[in-house]
């Protein structure tokens, strides 16, 4: 008992150091999450750390942007368009793209980045991210896993989170829960303009003790109790599959966005 909770302790400070590092987050931002009526919804592709609005990466083209609802793929690479984003620190290429909404539902979007090379620790990061956006305020299939490598599934609504509720969900690898993994969890501080490409405005972020962080139980979940509105971002790092590209280390993500609101009286 007490080697296994010396372990786990220093295993935790291990993955702690290593995730300092990290706090990588791919966003798709689009400012408005429940959508009432159908047309062209504009998303931004930005490699970020949302939550120190720090500095910027670079993005590759995508090798896949897509939108799935009720079961339907279609494809958003067509829509993508480089942009330059303009963090406080730094700007970097980034992609602008569009949604187009017809029914009600929910439109899951989906982006798979190309890898990004991190100098700094020597290994390429993937982050293959989700965000379920809704018209109409029907909901379809946002429960649902899509088949990603890996991703996390929601265990309640996404994009009707409340403040002070619980946000839970499933981390997958190959459609199996996959226990014991590191969530790295960022608040958006300063949503992005999505004409000037840069962030709303200069807030800064920092959580004493560093990240925030949850591991996924024995069934592959985990819950996270929201203090603030506006969008979170979840990240379960190395869980996907795929470990080596460039015959270098790569850290595969699974990450999922979701919008919180205020419940008014
Ligand atoms: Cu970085």
């Amino acid at each position: 008992m007490l080697r296994k909770s010396i372990f786990a302790a220093a295993m935790v400070s291990v993955l702690s150091m290593a995730q300092q590092a990290n706090a990588h987050f791919q966003l798709i931002y689009t400012p408005e999450i429940n959508i009432k009526k159908a047309g062209e919804v504009p998303l931004k592709l930005v490699f970020w750390h949302p939550m120190s609005n720090g500095h910027t990466m670079a993005m590759g083209e995508p090798v896949e942007f897509y939108s799935v609802f009720k079961g339907k793929k279609t494809d958003l690479k067509p829509t993508l368009n480089p942009i330059t984003f303009k963090g406080l620190s730094n700007e970097a290429t980034a992609y602008d793209a569009s949604v187009t909404l017809k029914r009600n539902g929910d439109y899951a979007l989906v982006a798979v980045p190309a890898p990004y090379y991190e100098e700094s620790e020597d290994i390429y990061i993937q982050q293959i991210t989700k965000v379920i956006i809704n018209k109409g305020d029907v909901p379809t299939n946002w429960s649902e896993p899509l088949g990603l490598k890996t991703e996390i599934v929601p265990l309640s609504k996404p994009y009707g989170a409340l403040v002070g509720s619980t946000f839970s969900g499933v981390v997958l690898k190959n459609g199996q829960p996959a226990p014991g993994v590191e969530i790295e969890i960022e608040h958006m501080i300063a949503e992005p303009d999505m004409n000037a490409n840069k962030p709303q405005n200069a807030k800064v972020s920092e959580v004493p003790g560093g990240a925030i962080v949850a591991l996924t139980d024995a069934q592959g979940k985990f819950s996270f109790g929201i203090p603030k509105a506006g969008y979170w971002g979840f990240a379960a790092l190395g869980v996907g599959p795929d470990s080596e590209f460039n015959a270098k280390e790569l850290s595969q993500d699974a990450v999922l966005w979701i919008k919180a609101h205020t419940l008014e009286d």
